[in-house]
């Protein structure tokens, strides 16, 4: 089938890629002309493991090719951001323009998809009213589905292909259609529901995974005013054949975990209590780790501070929500304070110097905010021979308390109340 697929960021080009490398004819639209030149070249501008080689596979197959407009097609996918507002409220103009961009374009026996992330709703009251300008039948000649993508930055091509899928379509014909579909390239089961439920169900997967986040880091702060290591406490526990804890740390980042539950609470205010402080209580990480900064380096004269990882997890080059740039955007009012920053995975950012060595010179602090894979095997003997006051603190639980106390560092762990 002839493909187009609007939005071509962390989701949607891997969806193009992996429709155009299962057969079908894909037209990638963008309006950044710089990512759509590259992919017209093979070439990708983000950071995902293995998406290079097969958006060159993609389009050297001839089933992708990148453009700054729509065209017609049998399906076409809206893949494009949903961020959030100052006031805490889906920004839904990019699928509203979306959506407005492939009206011309739409054709009996069409099918459209919305896989932006987006409060329930959106489809029958935001996507339909605009599809309906097209002045076909909504449901028996163009056929509606919303398919979020649920994929894991850093997994996202295995978890599309394995995952479960969700397809919430208007109509029974709307779901078949899209589930035949997806069917192309998804091994894992497909679940069919109404297009509402499928919003809810997307938002409440990272509604549970942020309220579990928030319910450990609340953990982690009481645990430290009573003297007790929260790692530790997590560890144990989870040996329990029903409990579960997520793993505290500076805070909850991403465009996913720390947007998605204000989109359910954005129209639930009277009754979205428990997500809506979960929300607050991750928010809030940063000014704690910043806090505790302050104090580290209390006794020290223009203390110089090194960051260790500023995107929003580990291994990914994603800035988005990152907990670790509130710390930076703290530290930087505080004049006294020199910042340095080291993320192999950052190209450009202030305060970055990407040679470890150079950066920890006469450093007094250094700060793991993301614990990225190359931080693992860092020469702690070197850093010794740099720095000034060798203090360490962790947000992460990434290195041995013992191991880097037996070399001389003073070491605290986030959350462990006997350091
Ligand atoms: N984090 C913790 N503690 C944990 C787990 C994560 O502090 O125990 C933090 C991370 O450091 C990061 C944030 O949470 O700052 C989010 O990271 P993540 O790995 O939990 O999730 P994302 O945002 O990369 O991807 C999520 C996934 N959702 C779920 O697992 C329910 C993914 O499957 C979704 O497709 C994605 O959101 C999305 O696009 O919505």
């Amino acid at each position: 089938q002839k493909i187009c697929i609007i939005g071509l960021g962390y989701i949607g080009l891997p969806t193009a890629a992996m429709f155009a490398t299962h057969g079908h004819s894909i037209v990638g639209v963008d309006v950044n002309e710089v990512v759509v030149n590259a992919i017209n070249q093979g070439k990708i501008v983000i950071e995902e493991p293995y998406l290079d080689i097969m958006v060159q596979a993609a389009v050297t197959s001839g089933n992708l090719r990148a453009q700054t407009y729509p065209e017609e097609a049998d399906v076409f996918i809206i893949a494009v951001p949903t961020p959030i507002t100052e006031d805490k409220k889906a920004d839904m103009s990019y699928v509203e323009q979306a959506a407005n961009s492939i009206v011309p374009y739409l054709k009996p026996g069409n099918t459209v998809i919305l896989e932006s992330t987006s409060p329930p709703g959106t489809v029958y009251d935001l996507l339909i009213p605009i599809l309906e300008k097209s002045s076909l039948k909504i449901g028996d000649e163009l056929f509606v589905a919303h398919s979020p993508e649920r994929v894991l930055p850093g997994r996202i091509l295995v978890e599309l292909v394995e995952n479960n899928r969700i397809i919430g379509g208007i109509n029974e014909k709307s779901c078949e259609i899209v589930k035949s579909l997806y069917s192309t390239f998804v091994r894992g089961e497909i679940f069919l529901t109404d297009a509402r439920t499928a919003e809810m169900c997307k938002l409440m997967e990272n509604t549970y995974r942020d309220v579990n986040i928030a319910l450990v880091n609340e953990l982690s702060i009481i645990c430290e005013r009573l003297g007790i290591n929260v790692w530790e406490v997590v560890r144990i526990c989870n040996k329990h054949p029903r409990v579960n804890l997520h793993l505290p740390g500076p805070g909850v980042g991403g465009h996913c975990l720390a947007v998605d539950p204000w989109f359910i609470v954005e129209n639930n205010r009277q009754d979205a209590n428990l997500i809506k402080m979960a929300r607050e209580i991750n928010d809030n990480m940063p000014i704690r780790v910043y806090n505790k900064i302050k104090k580290l380096t209390q006794n020290i004269s223009n203390p110089k501070v090194i960051i260790l990882g500023i995107t929003y997890k580990a291994d990914v080059d994603d800035l988005r929500e990152s907990p670790i740039l509130k710390i930076i955007d703290l530290l930087e009012k505080d004049k006294n304070i020199e910042i340095s920053i080291v993320d192999p995975h950052i190209k450009n950012f202030k305060y970055l110097n990407n040679n470890l060595f150079e950066a920890v010179k006469c450093a007094d602090l250094i700060v793991l905010g993301v614990n990225h894979q190359e931080f693992k095997e860092i020469d702690f003997n070197m850093l010794l021979k740099h720095m000034r006051n060798y203090i360490i603190l962790d947000t992460r639980n990434m290195w041995s308390q013992k191991e880097l106390e037996a070399l001389g560092f003073n070491y605290y762990l986030l959350g462990n109340g006997t350091n």
